[in-house]
C-alpha cells in the first residue's frame, strides 16, 4: 500500500471513444429507451458518445437483477434500483425507492451517498403542489435520514418516457463511497434545500456539486444537474440558447468553488463527460452551437432527451471534471 493512491483506484470517467480505461468499469451508463435494467438512463440519445464508463479500481463484488443492481471497488460503489408506481402515486414510489436505497447503502462498507440520478416519467404533470416533481420531492424528503441531508448528495432529477406497456416507475442510480465527499454550493444560486415555499411543500434535497479524491493528484468535481436558475428564479423562459449560456455560467461558478475548496483548478477544458438534457430534440443544433463556443471538449459532450423539473426550462447540464 502506498499513501498516494494510484489514480486508477479513484474515480474517472471515460466515454466510448476512450478505450477500456484499464480493467472493468464500476458502472457503464447506457442511454435510450427505458428497459427493466435500473442502470439504463431512460433518455433517448441524440448525439455524442453513446456510453459513459465510470472506473474506480478493481471490482470486488457485483450483483445484477431486474430491479436492483450494485457493484463495489475498495473505495466506491454504485446501487441502482427502480420502484413501480402504484396508481400513479409518485410520492409513495419515491419514498419507497429512497427507503430501499438507504437500507442497501447504510449498513454497507460504502455508506456515503455522493451523487444520485433520479429518473421518472411525466415530471411536470399536475399543477402547483400536485406537480409530480414536487410530489417526488415530498416522498424523497419523507424517506431520507439525517445523514442524507448533512449535506445532501449531488443529484440530477429528469423526466423521461417509460417503456411502452410497462408501469411508470422511479429509478435511482446512486454513487457511494467509504468516505464522504465535499459538498459544493454555487454562489450564483440559492441552495436548493433553501428554495422558498413557492417551489413546493419541501425544498429539493441535493447539493450543487461534490468534490472527490481531494487527497490525490487528480481530484474530481461532479456537477449536479445545472439549469438556467439564478438565485432561485428561472431565467430566459422560451430561449434555449440563453438558458444554456446561463447554465454554463452556473457551471463555471461551481468549478470555481471547487478551486476555493481544494486549491486545485477546475476548468471546462478538464471535462471528462458532460450530459446535456434537452426537452425538445429540435434544440440539438442550437445546443451544439452554444457548446462549441465554450472551452468544453466537444467530443466529451453527449446530448439526451429529457424533461427538466421546471416546466419553463428546456435544458439542463451535468458533468464530471478532472482538476488540472
Ligand atoms: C434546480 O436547480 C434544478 O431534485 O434532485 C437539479 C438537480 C434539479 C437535482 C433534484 C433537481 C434535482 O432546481 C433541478
Amino acid at each position: 500500500m502506498t499513501s498516494a493512491a494510484a489514480p486508477a483506484d479513484r474515480l474517472h470517467v471515460k466515454l466510448d471513444s476512450g478505450g477500456d480505461g484499464g480493467g472493468e468499469p464500476l458502472l457503464r451508463f447506457e442511454f435510450g429507451a427505458a428497459s427493466p435494467d435500473p442502470r439504463r438512463v431512460p433518455c433517448a440519445h441524440l448525439a455524442g458518445p453513446a456510453t459513459e464508463s465510470w472506473y474506480a479500481g478493481e471490482i470486488g463484488e457485483s450483483a445484477d437483477t431486474c430491479d436492483a443492481a450494485w457493484a463495489h471497488s475498495e473505495r466506491y460503489a454504485y446501487c441502482a434500483l427502480s420502484v413501480d408506481e402504484a396508481d400513479g402515486d409518485i410520492e409513495a414510489a419515491a419514498a419507497n425507492a429512497y427507503q430501499r436505497l438507504l437500507t442497501c447503502v447504510r449498513p454497507s462498507a460504502h455508506p456515503y451517498l455522493l451523487r444520485v440520478w433520479n429518473y421518472f416519467t411525466a415530471i411536470n404533470e399536475g399543477q402547483d403542489d400536485d406537480e409530480r416533481y414536487r410530489r417526488f420531492c415530498v416522498g424523497r424528503a419523507r424517506a431520507v435520514d439525517g445523514m442524507f441531508n448533512d449535506p445532501p448528495p449531488a443529484a440530477t432529477a429528469i423526466g423521461a418516457v417509460c417503456a411502452e406497456g410497462t408501469p411508470a416507475r422511479v429509478q435511482l442510480i446512486a454513487l457511494c463511497a467509504n468516505v464522504p465527499a465535499t459538498a459544493l454550493e454555487n454562489p450564483r444560486q440559492t441552495p436548493a434545500w433553501r428554495y422558498p415555499r413557492e417551489y413546493g411543500p419541501v425544498s429539493p434535497g441535493f447539493s450543487r456539486g461534490a468534490l472527490l479524491d481531494a487527497d490525490t493528484q487528480t481530484p474530481r468535481l461532479l456537477a449536479s444537474g445545472t439549469a438556467s436558475i439564478v438565485g432561485h428564479i428561472s431565467r430566459h423562459a422560451g430561449d434555449t440558447t440563453a438558458q444554456l449560456r446561463e447554465s454554463l455560467a452556473n457551471l463555471m461558478a461551481l468549478l470555481d468553488q471547487g478551486h476555493q475548496r481544494c486549491g486545485r483548478r477546475f476548468e471546462l477544458a478538464g471535462c471528462e463527460s458532460l450530459r446535456v438534457y434537452l426537452r425538445q430534440p429540435n434544440d440539438l443544433a442550437i445546443a451544439q452551437a452554444v457548446i462549441s463556443e465554450s472551452e468544453l471538449p466537444a467530443g466529451h459532450v453527449l446530448y439526451l432527451r429529457g424533461d427538466v423539473c421546471r416546466r419553463e426550462l428546456n435544458v439542463e447540464i451535468e458533468g464530471v471534471f478532472a482538476a488540472r
